[in-house]
């Protein structure tokens, strides 16, 4: 028995619990990944012991030397994935990552343009109910309603009469490349900064499949867990102008001590990425999200904009009646997890919406290729087909058991 079994036996077991959900289910949110154990074994060390404010060879507290090491090991590597002049590993998540960019060059009620949640943007950028909306003048631009990709008249139109101090692009629930040197022309047009929150691509931006912000952006943020595989957390890069007010917002202006065991454990992660073998899997999570879409798609599902260049895709279930919580509740039960997710020309709320996200990163770090995307296709669609067949589910969801049991992870 492990030491915390016998200690707290309530937390034990809903740790057990949690491993075996992610064993034996197929897991399709995209905005997750499945850690390596060498990550975990970072993630779980005692890094987490040490108070660092500060940044390495200036901190205010002693014995900082060998956590120094680490976040030096974390920056270096970063620096080296993505060519960029400077980076900051301390954010806690991609949200304080964004407030960092954010309060290093604007003021509260300063002018920003961001990608419409609706349209697949972020809370972050520029939301109502988020910082973003209360603090800054918000204008937003989106995907144009036949293409349902990113509509760049549109974004010209608003900067021009908006006049933003940034332009903030990226998105989390968007299936197509971003153009981020037109979004660079339209920023200078207006004398805008650019922002790019790559937090859902990075992993394919850093293996080249996807387009590169980095030399068209001021600023480049992420998050470490999705694509990029590594533990939940925040990057934040910035062109060497910006490295000293960026430095300074992440500490002292919004964090206190860093997470040195995440940081640890995203220089683990950043050590993944820059292995050869991270490229075939990068370009294995796009190969088995265009299966996906493309099976989903000849059973006569409506992908938005009709497929997908990354990680993942939108379906649009306005046809077939049922809402995304619905679809999302269907597919739980048959040992599938996804979640709904607002389309473009939303009409219904975010707790019930239209459509369902999908997407492969934590599959594919399972090992299951297109085979396995067609089969999983056909249970999507067979549990969509009759949403309140309780019987066809639960015999889905053995299979799914079986299916996860030849593609072990975690045990
Ligand atoms: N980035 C969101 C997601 O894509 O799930 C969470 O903030």
């Amino acid at each position: 028995m492990t030491k915390l079994a016998s200690f707290d036996p309530e937390i034990y077991k809903s740790i057990q619990s949690e491993t075996e959900r992610l064993e034996t289910t197929i897991e399709l949110i995209p905005s997750e990944n499945l850690v390596s154990p060498t990550v975990l074994e970072a993630l779980g060390s005692v890094m987490t012991v040490k108070y660092a404010e500060g940044y390495p060879g200036k901190r205010y507290y002693g014995g900082c030397e060998f956590v120094d090491q680490a976040e030096e090991l974390a920056r270096e590597r970063l620096k080296q994935i993505f060519k960029a002049e400077h980076v900051n590993v301390q954010p806690h998540s991609g949200s304080q990552a964004n407030m960092a960019v954010y309060f290093s060059i604007l003021k509260p009620g300063d002018a920003i343009l961001g990608m419409d949640l609706k349209h697949g943007g972020h809370l972050t950028h520029g939301s109502p109910v988020n910082f973003t909306g209360q603090l800054y003048n918000v204008a937003f631009y989106g995907v144009d309603p036949e293409t349902e990709r990113i509509d760049f008249d549109l974004v010209k139109q608003i900067a021009h009469q908006h006049k933003p101090k940034l332009i903030v692009t990226g998105a989390s629930a968007y299936a197509r490349d971003i153009d981020f040197k037109q979004f660079r022309t339209i920023a200078d047009e207006v004398g805008a900064l650019l922002m790019a929150d790559i937090a859902h691509p990075a992993g394919l931006v850093a293996k080249g499949l996807h387009s590169d912000p980095v030399p068209h952006c001021h600023f480049v943020t992420s998050t470490t867990h999705k694509t990029l595989r590594g533990p939940r957390g925040g990057i934040a890069m910035c062109k060497q102008e910006f490295a000293k007010a960026l430095d300074k917002i992440v500490f002292p202006g919004i964090q206190g001590g860093p997470l040195m065991h995440v940081i640890a454990a995203k220089a683990v992660a950043f050590k993944e990425v820059l292995q050869p073998e991270f490229k075939t899997y990068a370009e294995q999570i796009v190969k088995n999200c265009r299966t996906l879409a493309k099976s989903l798609s000849e059973s006569s599902f409506r992908i938005v904009t009709g497929g997908t260049d990354t990680h993942l895709f939108l379906i649009d279930l306005t046809e077939k009646g049922i809402t995304g919580k619905e679809a999302e509740d269907a597919l739980g039960r048959a040992g599938i997890t996804v979640n709904k997710n607002t389309i473009p020309r939303e009409t219904r709320s975010p707790f019930i919406t239209s459509g369902i996200r999908l997407g492969t990163p934590c599959v594919t770090t399972r090992g299951m290729k297109e085979k396995e995307m067609q089969q999983i296709a056909q249970w999507i669609a067979d549990t969509l087909k009759d949403i309140n067949n309780t019987q066809r589910q639960s015999s889905i969801q053995s299979e799914v058991r079986k299916l996860c049991q030849r593609f072990p992870f975690y045990s």
